[in-house]
């Protein structure tokens, strides 16, 4: 009975750390402002195809209607209410997308923003995305209800001026934002019930936003009172996954691991560093990535969210400065997504953007605030070009053919150790996962040729960088793995892509 007792124990805690991935599905995208009904047919189209494990969906509940600018994308997070209903759609839509995404085994997991509500700079009225009325100024949102029993004001009424002062981070106004008392049971139930009206529609899990900015016990308790998911898709007493977005660079009052007993938390560090190291930047060079992970000072690998850029960070919001590469250094990006899907460390997602008319004065892009491409302040739809990239403005980093088949890379090395590194010195490096998958990158001035241990099966392996396996036969370079598993490598540092990867899956 023990036994039992001590498992159903390391099961529950266990499980805030487990994506609920459907096995063999090894990474999430964020399809950053897509509407419901494009994700529901992406699922079906393309990601539950193509071995994605899920989709990561930007804040579902009402946001305040901001007008100048017009319609900026950060007005989703500023909450009105938590009613399902946005520009990407309604409730009946949102039911719709989890349900066809579910049905191909590809997960939702949706950003809530429940450590604050409006910002004090909006007018009172009925600017929002369900037309509800709210009055930030005496904290008034009757459509939730909150009121300002509800808020940290005898706390802190002012912003955060010193993000070494812990008390102030948690109970200040982020950015100007209204900032919840999580400490009371009333607030807590009331962001239970909305996330458990989510999770009864059968989401798998929770980004948590501004974690940073809430008590790590309030969130415990509000966590506590969550729902098993939903039996239709995940087996009984499965706890939602739960990553927390906690930026430690790591010269901040507030740490990562204060928040490890609630779930995993996004690594900053990674998408920092490695930008610097593929970009070459204060001396760094890619042989120094031979002890990447806790090597490099990240957190444990099954307590990370790792990526190489997100939605803030890709246009100067949040962390990881000028280093952070996007899919507008497409090349390099390439490069790091890569790396990031082929090496062991952390849960990984991609990144799913849209274009935007960036405009740089003084080094800053004061066109950051853009919004998803739209037609009067309604969002496009995507479409599908016929060469299986995407239209109307919507970039899909997802569908790039070396990011799709890295995607599927990771999934075929699920569980292989970390194998065969080998370095130049310079920025030449191969390694692989076990005998399932070897990965080579050329970021020097000049060529690579070598002849590497593999540790794969001798054949002729199609590299799925440069092409697809495309009924047996390969669309891009071949590379003829020996019986001892060694193979010789060629890449030109001005390839288009200068990595190869190749893997079980990719034999001919
Ligand atoms: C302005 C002033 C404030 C003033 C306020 C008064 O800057 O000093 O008090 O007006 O109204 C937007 C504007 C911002 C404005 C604010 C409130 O950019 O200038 O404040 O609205 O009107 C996103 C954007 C923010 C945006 C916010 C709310 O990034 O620019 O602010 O949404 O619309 C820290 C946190 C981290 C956070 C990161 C951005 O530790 O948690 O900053 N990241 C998450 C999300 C991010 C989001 C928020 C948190 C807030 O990833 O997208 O901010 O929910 O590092
Ligand atoms: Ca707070």
């Amino acid at each position: 009975m023990k036994f039992l007792l001590l498992l159903s124990l390391v099961g529950f805690c266990w499980a805030q750390y487990d994506p609920h991935t459907q096995y063999g599905r090894t990474s999430i995208v964020h399809l950053f402002e897509w509407r419901w009904v494009d994700i529901a047919k992406e699922c079906e189209r393309y990601l539950g195809p193509k071995g994605f494990g899920g989709v990561q969906v930007s804040p579902p509940n009402e946001n305040v209607v901001i007008h100048n600018p017009s319609r900026p994308w950060y007005e989703r997070y500023q909450p009105i209410s938590y009613k399902i209903c946005t520009r990407s759609g309604n409730e009946n839509e949102f039911r719709d997308m989890v349900t066809r995404c579910n049905n191909v085994g590809v997960r939702i997991y949706v950003d809530a923003v429940i450590n604050h509500m409006c910002s004090t700079g909006n007018a009172a009225g009925t600017s929002s995305t369900c037309g509800s009325y709210y009055n930030p100024n005496n904290r008034d949102f009757p459509a939730v209800p909150y009121s300002g029993w509800d808020f940290n004001d005898g706390k802190c009424n002012g912003g955060i001026n010193n993000y070494n002062d812990a008390n102030q981070v948690r109970n200040c106004h982020l950015l100007g934002l209204l900032d919840l008392a999580l400490e009371k049971d009333y607030v807590r139930t009331t962001i239970a019930d909305y996330m458990n009206n989510l999770i009864d529609i059968g989401v798998a899990g929770f980004r948590l936003d501004a974690a940073k900015h809430m008590w790590p016990g309030d969130i415990k308790a509000i966590l506590n009172k969550l729902h098993n998911l939903n039996t239709k898709w995940f087996s009984q007493g499965s706890r939602p996954f739960i990553f927390q977005e906690v930026i430690d660079l790591g010269n901040e009052a507030i740490k990562s691991n204060e928040y490890f007993g609630n779930g995993r938390v996004t690594e900053f560090k990674f998408g920092a560093k490695l930008g610097t190291v593929i970009r070459k930047w204060n001396g760094e060079k890619m042989a120094y990535l031979k002890n990447w992970g806790e090597g490099w000072g990240m957190m444990p690998t099954d307590r990370a969210l790792v990526f190489v850029d997100n939605h803030d960070n890709q246009r100067g919001h949040g962390a990881g400065g000028a280093s952070i590469l996007t899919f507008w250094d497409a090349r390099l990006y390439k490069m790091a997504v890569g790396f990031m899907l082929a090496h062991p460390y952390g849960f990984t997602r991609v990144m799913s953007s849209y274009r935007w008319d960036r405009r740089f004065e003084n080094g800053k892009d004061v066109n950051d605030w853009i919004g998803p491409p739209n037609n009067n302040g309604a969002i496009k739809e995507v479409t599908i070009n016929a060469d299986t990239t995407c239209g109307n403005g919507w970039v899909c980093e997802h569908r790039w053919r070396q990011i799709r088949n890295m995607v599927a890379f990771r999934n075929v090395v699920q569980s292989q150790p970390f194998a065969n590194w080998w370095d130049n010195g310079s920025n030449q490096v191969a390694f692989g996962r076990g005998n399932r998958g070897f990965i080579v990158f050329n970021n020097d001035d000049w060529s690579l040729s070598a002849r590497l241990q593999t540790g794969l099966p001798a054949g002729t392996y199609c590299d799925v960088i440069s092409g697809d396996k495309i009924n047996g036969s390969c669309t891009g370079i071949k590379v003829q793995v020996s019986g001892d598993g060694t193979a010789q490598f060629s890449i030109s540092n001005s390839a288009e892509d200068p990595f190869i990867a190749i893997h079980a899956e990719s034999k001919l």
